[in-house]
């Protein structure tokens, strides 16, 4: 699945692996490293301002001359900014995530990124596809972080079958295992999260990368759909709690979004894994190792390959 491969073709990179642009901890040198070993890096734009976002480009830069990218959280009150720095600085490419990117796609195309739309269905695949993007990643609700509804085996071949343009599979795949699967069901990419978590040259802090090789398959759980923002993570103490309040008729929102607020900081960067987020997937139990984002590209194309030939041949 090297080099032929359509997604490789259009990004310019050898292996069809994206790595997650995941908050607090897709940073520039998690990118370059998975950029490095022939995927996709992406920096996390979360909630950064401009400036904070153009430091990163900047270092990924210095670290990587290949294709890396910036993942765009909708979300984000400094959007407006990122939309502008990504576009001044060139970024090769742009995923969109946690909303509809109509409003910035113009802007994007017409500064020659291109731009790749994270959806969780297929009404706004098909809209992605209108509105210019080059390929889109259909996650599944079996991803960490901000959810859709659907899991992954069902919401990949939907996609599949009303989009033309290429399409990625994330959500639940952590293994060469979970990427045959994603190109049974159509897909022609694959994009992780979870399995970057414990990469080495993952910058998290310990205390996280150990929860997440110490869970299980049941470990993780959906809170915030109150919110309008469901929310998949380890469950610890943080999310009983939210479980608690969420349930309780009394709490008002405001309480849950200040109980939210800087809870992803304080797992991924302090360390305190009981009152933070550890945002993760449902494929944490799969996830026993730390190694480097080299082995765990190259690793997943290979037992991927070697399973699709066993089977063509069978
Ligand atoms: O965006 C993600 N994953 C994320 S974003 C994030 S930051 C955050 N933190 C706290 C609360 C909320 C967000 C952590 N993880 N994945 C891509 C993704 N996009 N999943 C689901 C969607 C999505 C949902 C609705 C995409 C589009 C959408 O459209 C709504 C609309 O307006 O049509």
């Amino acid at each position: 699945m090297k080099k032929d491969n359509i997604i490789c073709r259009m990004l310019g990179i050898e292996y069809p692996v994206i790595q997650g642009g995941m908050a607090w901890v897709a940073d520039a040198e998690l990118a370059a490293a998975v950029s490095n070993a022939g995927g996709l890096g992406l920096i996390a734009a979360m909630n950064s301002n401009g400036e904070q976002l153009r430091e990163q480009i900047k270092k990924a830069k210095e670290l990587t001359d290949k294709p890396f990218g910036v993942n765009l959280m909708l979300m984000s009150p400094f959007i407006e900014e990122a939309v502008q720095v990504v576009c001044e600085e060139h970024v090769a490419i742009v995923t969109t995530g946690a909303g509809n990117p109509a409003k910035y796609m113009e802007r994007l195309k017409e500064a020659g990124v291109k731009v790749i739309c994270v959806v969780a269905g297929v009404a706004l695949a098909v809209m992605a596809e209108r509105m210019g993007a080059c390929a889109v990643v259909a996650e599944g609700c079996e991803s960490g972080g901000h959810v859709g509804e659907t899991t992954t085996m069902a919401l990949v071949p939907q996609v599949v079958d009303a989009v033309g343009i290429p399409v990625i599979a994330a959500g639940g795949i952590a293994d060469g295992r979970g990427m045959a699967a994603a190109y049974m069901l159509g897909a022609q990419g694959v994009q992780m999260g979870t399995r970057f978590l414990t990469a080495k040259e993952c910058t998290i802090h310990q205390n996280y990368k150990d929860k997440v090789i110490a869970a299980n398959d049941h470990d993780t759980i959906v809170t915030g759909k109150t919110l309008g923002h469901p929310v998949r993570a380890l469950k610890n103490r943080m999310t009983r709690e939210f479980q608690k309040k969420e349930s309780d008729p009394n709490t008002t929102p405001q309480e849950l979004e200040a109980m939210g607020a800087g809870a992803l900081r304080r797992a991924a960067r302090e360390g305190d894994v009981q009152n933070g987020s550890c945002m993760c997937g449902q494929i944490a139990g799969l996830v026993k190792s730390e190694n480097t984002c080299a082995e765990i590209v190259h690793g997943i194309c290979e037992e991927a390959d070697a399973l699709i030939a066993r089977f063509a041949n069978a």
